[in-house]
């Protein structure tokens, strides 16, 4: 990796700008089968963040709380993860498995995330892969535990990050995206895709 901050691998610039428009050509079709859409908290408060999935589980999350489901809200099943997708998981990845879930969140104008472990898997001993396109992003890693000193990082559009090992469950979150930082994306804004191993 060009850097590892708290353990998470950084890889700058893993995707040319060919590459990233050929993926941003393939979410398209994702989207268009699987339409984003804006979760509920427990608390009955919207997520900024609009999402979507592609793969054999998408996230969810209403006022019963967060899980994965099989389909998309519409009882559509979500649309298998594009190949150019997988690559870059068998690329950064590495593991002997693929992964069951590709989140796709898209942060407009003022959408952020905050800080957050995931831990809705079944093994946390398979990493977790996330892709950036689009605006860049201002990403906040925090500890194993709650609290603590944060460090914060810009992602760019290409950056692929690994977590894995200790990393896998750290605390994390987007602080907030730069609009107009990108022109990859129509419309503007930062899509992540977050690749899980989840069963
Ligand atoms: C994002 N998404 O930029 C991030 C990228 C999410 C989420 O956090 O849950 O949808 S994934 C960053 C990540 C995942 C797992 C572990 C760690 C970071 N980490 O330990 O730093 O939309
Ligand atoms: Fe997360």
């Amino acid at each position: 990796p060009d850097l590892t901050v708290r353990g998470v691998a950084v890889h700058k610039a893993a995707l040319d700008p060919e590459a990233q428009r050929d993926m941003v050509t393939a979410l398209r079709d994702v989207v268009r089968a699987a339409p984003f859409f804006q979760l509920e908290t427990r608390f009955g408060r919207k997520l900024s963040v609009r999402m979507s999935a592609a793969g054999a589980f998408g996230w969810f999350s209403d006022r019963r709380g967060y899980r994965y489901i099989d389909r998309h809200p519409s009882g559509a099943p979500w649309p298998p993860i594009p190949e150019c997708v997988l690559d870059v998981w068998r690329r950064y990845a590495a593991v002997a498995r693929l992964p069951e879930c590709c989140l796709i969140n898209h942060y407009g104008e003022g959408a952020r995330m905050g800080l957050h472990q995931d831990r809705d898997e079944a093994d946390f001993r398979w990493p977790v892969l996330s892709i950036s396109l689009g605006d860049s992003a201002l990403f906040r890693l925090g500890n194993l535990e709650k609290g603590g000193p944060t460090e914060s990082l810009w992602l760019e559009s290409g950056d692929v990050l690994v977590m894995g090992g200790a990393s896998r469950l750290i605390y994390h979150g987007i602080d907030r995206v730069r609009a107009g930082s990108s022109t990859l994306l129509d419309g503007g804004g930062r899509l992540n895709l977050t690749l899980r191993v989840v069963t």
